[in-house]
């Protein structure tokens, strides 16, 4: 008998303990019936990635190649300039994808001349059909209505890890200002994406405490990504091992079981995996991937744009159609 189509925001951290532990086919097969009520699960959403401001952020994530104070080896770029944004932004629509997502290492919005570019980019993007999201931080009540104003989508904010794990990872900032943004974007009447990063050395209560954090929100956000962590030469996390795929399967799959509705992207750690392991990712209820020209995510190496096409074709996907490309048009 068919289940009934409900969206639960009581979930328990028992309840998602036991779903995350499951014997993995009973898992993936659920997630994957759930997938199937809730969405096409021939279809998958593209974004588009691109870093307008790269390196020397303040901040001390141990995961981040950007964080000024690790020396990695990145190429420090001040914000680009709009009409290059804006080129980057045509061309990925031309490539099919639906959400162009501008990213900034920055620690937090500043009200100043960059962020008058930064609206000016939203606008761009937005008139030209897309979706766009930004990730730039932390952003106060009035910047998240100000990019609102320009026509922001999307803001992804991650809570990245567990409110218990947090400051193992970063001490620059607490767990509770993550949730505080979050809730301006979505009051200013953004859409949500936030997820988070596995592989960072947490236990898997850390992660099943992340997920309830999402799951437990009033209204679930409306994408979530899953990350592996992309380990960078010169942060504290470069020695970490590599995640295991079934772990990433047993997140999107929680994830999705989770929150049925949201959009469940299979984000960094793509690279490190076989088309074969990205097909369990899908299979388990993953809807969205990025891609970017460059074939990198930020600073880490992501699939060319021309291979993930293939793999879509192999694996019988499509790129999900921009669904609010008609009202963009007459906004
Ligand atoms: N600076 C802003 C922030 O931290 O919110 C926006 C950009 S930041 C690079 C966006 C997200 O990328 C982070 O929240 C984190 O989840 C993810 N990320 C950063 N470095 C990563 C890495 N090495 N591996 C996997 N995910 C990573
Ligand atoms: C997200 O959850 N993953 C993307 C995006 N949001 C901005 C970033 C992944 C970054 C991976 C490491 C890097 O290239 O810096
Ligand atoms: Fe800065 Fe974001 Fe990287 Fe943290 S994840 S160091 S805030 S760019």
């Amino acid at each position: 008998m068919r289940k009934e189509k409900v969206i639960r925001h009581n979930w328990t951290k028992e309840e998602l303990k036991a779903i995350y532990t499951k014997p993995l086919l009973e898992l993936v097969y659920e997630a994957a019936t759930v997938h199937r009520q809730w969405h096409k699960a021939d279809e998958v959403q593209i974004s588009t990635l691109l870093s307008v401001k790269t390196g020397g952020c303040p901040e001390d994530c141990s995961y981040c190649g950007q964080a000024a104070r690790y020396q990695t080896a990145i190429n420090v770029q001040a914000l680009l300039p709009t009409a290059t944004v804006l080129a980057h932004a045509q061309k990925a629509k031309d490539s099919g994808s639906s959400r162009f997502c501008m990213a900034a290492a920055w620690r937090e919005v500043r009200d100043n001349r960059d962020f008058d570019r930064i609206i000016e980019m939203v606008k761009g993007v937005n008139e030209l059909g897309l979706e766009v999201c930004c990730t730039l931080g932390m952003l106060t009540e009035s910047q998240a209505e100000r990019l609102q104003a320009a026509g922001l989508y999307a803001y992804n904010h991650n809570l990245d890890t567990s409110e218990e794990f947090y400051d193992e990872i970063i001490s620059t900032r607490k767990f509770d200002q993550r949730l505080e943004t979050i809730q301006h974007v979505r009051k200013a009447g953004i859409t949500v994406c936030s997820g988070g990063i596995i592989g960072l050395g947490e236990t898997e209560t850390d992660r099943v405490s992340m997920l309830l954090s999402l799951a437990t929100m009033e209204t679930h956000p409306e994408s979530v990504p899953i990350n592996a962590l992309a380990r960078v030469k010169g942060t504290p996390l470069e020695n970490n091992p590599k995640v295991d795929t079934w772990e990433m399967v047993r997140m999107i799959a929680t994830a999705r079981i989770a929150m049925p509705a949201a959009m469940v992207r299979l984000s960094a750690g793509r690279i490190e995996m076989t088309e074969e392991e990205q097909g369990w990712c899908f299979m388990a209820g993953a809807n969205s991937i990025f891609t970017g020209e460059r074939e990198t995510l930020l600073v880490t190496p992501n699939p060319g744009v021309t291979e993930d096409r293939q793999m879509l074709k192999n694996l019988g996907l499509k790129p999900m159609v921009n669904y609010k490309k008609e009202s963009c048009k007459t906004n």
